[in-house]
């Protein structure tokens, strides 16, 4: 399916998705969150795809929702219309591991798309930051929340507060990003990654992410309870089976996804 603003194509069992508005350094209209939502579904419903990844290009992961966009509507549109919720309801539904591929520009929504990845890869030119301050606004669609829990109190004010711009460097040693490449290999290495995860027991990746995903949204004592019933699901599986019996006999195992 051909998409107005986003590239997608199949390698193998890894769906990669190329945010394509190289013109206004990969802003996000809404446009591009119509065409996002789609392509993640459509990721999430192939049985033939297990990762996926999403990149901007080596200028721009992307720069923020689109302000010239945002400049025309008032209040009122933006409450009407629940503006970008569709971010939080729809791409973050992904059951399926996905990866952002972050080199240049992560700004603002850039920022928070990225955060909404289950990991980032970072190219060693990589820039995140929440200027929205400096709009006379402040994060709209998680990233107040994302990146406090990702980095902590002290440096996502700083970054809140003074708009200012963390490099790869930085981000890393933060934890916002889990690795930082050079920019010349971090699509391969993002492919690589996601190959791997590919290559895993579908049903227990998807488990293991929704596992992760607990620490964020309940209390210690539930999340404990809830990760043990996973764990005994996950039991049940043939892939249990095939994984430890291959573990046994020293061989690759075969995976069935079920
Ligand atoms: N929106 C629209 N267009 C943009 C954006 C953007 N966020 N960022 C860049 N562009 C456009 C520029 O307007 C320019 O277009 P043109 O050539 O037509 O003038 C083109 O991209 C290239 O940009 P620059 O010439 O500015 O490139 P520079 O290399 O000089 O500067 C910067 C790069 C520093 C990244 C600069 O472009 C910049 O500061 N961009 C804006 C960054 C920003 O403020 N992002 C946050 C936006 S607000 C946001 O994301 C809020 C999300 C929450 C919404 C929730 C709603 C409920």
């Amino acid at each position: 399916m051909a998409y107005e603003t986003i590239l997608v194509e199949q390698r193998g069992a890894v769906t990669l998705m190329t945010i394509n508005r190289p013109q206004a350094l990969n802003a996000l209209n809404s446009q591009v969150l119509r065409d996002l939502i789609e392509a993640f579904a459509a990721y999430d419903a192939d049985p033939t795809q297990h990762c996926a990844v999403l990149t901007g290009n080596e200028k721009a992961f992307a720069a923020g929702a689109d302000i010239k966009e945002m400049s025309e509507k008032d209040a009122a549109d933006f409450f009407l219309e629940d503006f970008f919720s569709g971010w939080t309801s729809r791409v973050t539904a992904t059951r399926k591991p996905w990866i952002a591929a972050v080199a240049g520009f992560a700004l603002g929504g850039g920022c928070e798309l990225a955060m909404m990845a289950d990991f980032i890869l970072a190219a060693d030119t990589a820039k995140f930051g929440q200027p929205e301050i400096k709009l006379g606004v402040a994060p709209g669609m998680g990233g107040s929340q994302r990146l406090t829990r990702a980095v902590g109190k002290a440096k996502a004010m700083d970054m809140c507060l003074t708009g200012r711009m963390m490099d790869a460097v930085e981000a890393e040693r933060a934890s916002l990003v889990s690795r930082v490449v050079p920019a010349a290999e971090l699509l391969d290495e993002a492919m690589k990654t996601a190959a791997a995860i590919a290559a895993m027991p579908p049903m227990a990746a998807m488990i293991n992410k929704e596992m992760v995903n607990l620490a964020f949204e309940t209390g210690l004592n539930q999340s404990l309870l809830t990760e043990r019933r996973l764990f005994q699901i996950l039991v049940a599986t043939e892939d249990k089976k095939e994984g430890m019996a291959a573990f046994v006999e020293k061989r690759p195992g075969v995976w069935k996804g079920r």
